[in-house]
């Protein structure tokens, strides 16, 4: 598979740090003709000579023509990021600079890199398995703690290695069924049909518990979608203000003052909320407020958790319970907040809507805001995050797991049923399929150009 691969014997060459104007720009180098291209450019010194994991400095040259004083990093294979021959070059941070850097390595012989494709040779040459290559997309893409930890510990090989035991036990047994039905005649059993049931179980109980941890791992990926709701007047916006801890949206006493839904994003704890502040919901004759109230009513549907807000001082019990059927036909996670405590104070609160599950805040004053932050974030991940567990993030991998659990499933079934081999063996080798596509061990090339395509360049 691996050498049929289009372009896979290049030099690539690419700018490894973000476009425009820095400090350094760092242009990678990999592949065969590393060494040679960078050292027609690099007169000082002889770079096949030099050993690995050294760093050099000196003017980069083109001819006579001076293009920058630089520091070459020098990787010799197999011990750098791609298992290829690596140089990295660090030149003045100058798009200008870069640009001609760039351009002189590839009229030396270089071609550009395509997005992912360092990452991808890491993946061909073993260095890495898809779901740690995934993993470094990931990272890259990280923007909070959990989401960052939970990429790093997939590179580390979290994911794949609980895959990867699996797979082989499987390969074991699978073989042994095979065996069997060369020696069909003599009705013998190589593979122990009470160890591999107890495989089967544990494959299922890891699957699972995979399967389960993708909502996790899609909230810290990308995050909770959280839309506050309620009367008009009932502080919504307020709420916003408080928990972005700035001014975002206007707040009045005037009912109806939030017309389109507003946006923000916060990082509670390590896990991203975007918060949605929407129009008040009531029945309006003003055509813009029924717009907005609709669109309310659409970014409830759409939210993973909703807030439904509401006056203590003016909300009767009535329509709070006709306001939760609301929330509830929904049939997503929810809240109910009772907002401006500091009016009617918070025993009198409480004594008003006894046994609701309400929790009460003035959302002016700051009061409890602390407590709702954390009830956000017990919310979504009920308690701690374990983010050194191993947590599927990729829908890939998602889709994969589900369809090795149906095999798995099929696999038991076989079992209690005392299917025939080679019908038990049709199913334990669809089991090792899809196992095998999320580590990489059975992928096409197609499939890996669209994964490393998501990468950026230089990465
Ligand atoms: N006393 C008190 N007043 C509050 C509190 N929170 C908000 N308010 C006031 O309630 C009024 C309405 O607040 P908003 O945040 O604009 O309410 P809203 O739900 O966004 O209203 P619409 O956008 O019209 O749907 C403002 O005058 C706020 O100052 C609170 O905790 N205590
Ligand atoms: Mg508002």
């Amino acid at each position: 598979m691996l050498g049929k691969l289009s372009g896979w014997d290049d030099t690539i060459v690419a700018l490894a740090t973000p476009n425009g104007v820095g400090a350094i720009g760092v242009i990678r180098l990999s592949g065969p003709k590393t060494i040679e291209i960078v050292n027609q450019l690099f007169p000082s010194k002889d770079l096949s000579k030099q050993t690995s994991h050294t760093i050099h400095v000196g003017f980069l040259k083109d001819g006579d023509k001076v293009l920058d004083e630089v520091v070459v990093s020098l990787f010799k294979n197999p011990k750098s990021y791609t298992g290829e021959d690596v140089i990295e070059i660090s030149c003045h941070g100058s798009p200008f600079i870069q640009e001609q850097v760039i351009n002189t390595i590839v009229k030396y012989g270089a071609r550009l890199a395509k997005p992912g494709e360092f990452t991808q040779r890491a993946f061909l040459k073993g260095k890495l398995d898809l779901t740690q290559a995934e993993a470094v997309a990931d990272l890259i893409a990280s923007n909070t703690e959990a989401s960052q930890k939970t990429a790093l510990h997939n590179i580390r090989g979290g994911f794949s290695t609980v895959l990867k035991e699996l797979r082989e036990q499987l390969i074991t047994f699978s073989a042994l069924i095979e065996l069997e039905l060369d020696f069909s005649q003599e009705d013998v059993e190589f593979a122990d049909r009470t160890k591999f049931y107890e495989l089967i179980h544990r494959s299922q109980k890891v699957t699972t518990d995979l399967l389960q941890s993708f909502q996790l791992g899609n909230v810290i990926k990308n995050g909770v979608s959280v839309a506050i709701v309620g009367k008009p007047n009932a502080g919504k916006s307020t709420l916003l203000n408080t928990l972005l801890n700035e001014n975002r949206a206007i707040v009045s006493e005037i009912a109806g003052t939030t017309r389109d839904t507003i946006e923000e994003v916060i990082n509670i704890n390590g896990i991203l909320f975007r918060l949605i502040d929407t129009a008040g919901i009531r029945k309006s004759t003003d055509a813009i407020e029924v717009i907005g109230v609709e669109k309310s009513m659409e970014k409830m549907q759409q939210a993973d958790l909703v807030l439904y807000l509401f006056d203590v001082n003016t909300e009767s019990k009535a329509d709070l319970e006709t306001a939760l059927l609301q929330v509830q036909e929904q049939n997503k996670s929810y809240l109910l907040i009772g907002n401006k405590v500091d009016v009617l104070g918070e025993d009198a609160a409480q004594q008003k809507y006894p046994g609701d599950g309400v929790f009460f805040i003035a959302a002016k004053s700051n009061k409890h805001i602390d407590v709702l932050k954390e009830r956000l974030v017990d919310k979504v991940v009920q308690g701690t995050i374990q983010t050194e567990s191993t947590i599927v993030t990729n829908a890939r991998h998602y889709t994969a797991l589900q369809e090795v659990e149906k095999s798995l499933n099929d696999i038991k079934a076989g079992l209690d049923n005392q299917l025939p081999g080679d019908l038990l063996a049709l199913d334990i080798r669809r089991c090792l399929h899809f196992l095998g596509e999320i580590t990489g061990e059975i992928t096409n090339e197609d499939r890996l150009d669209y994964i490393f395509s998501k990468f950026c360049i230089g990465k």
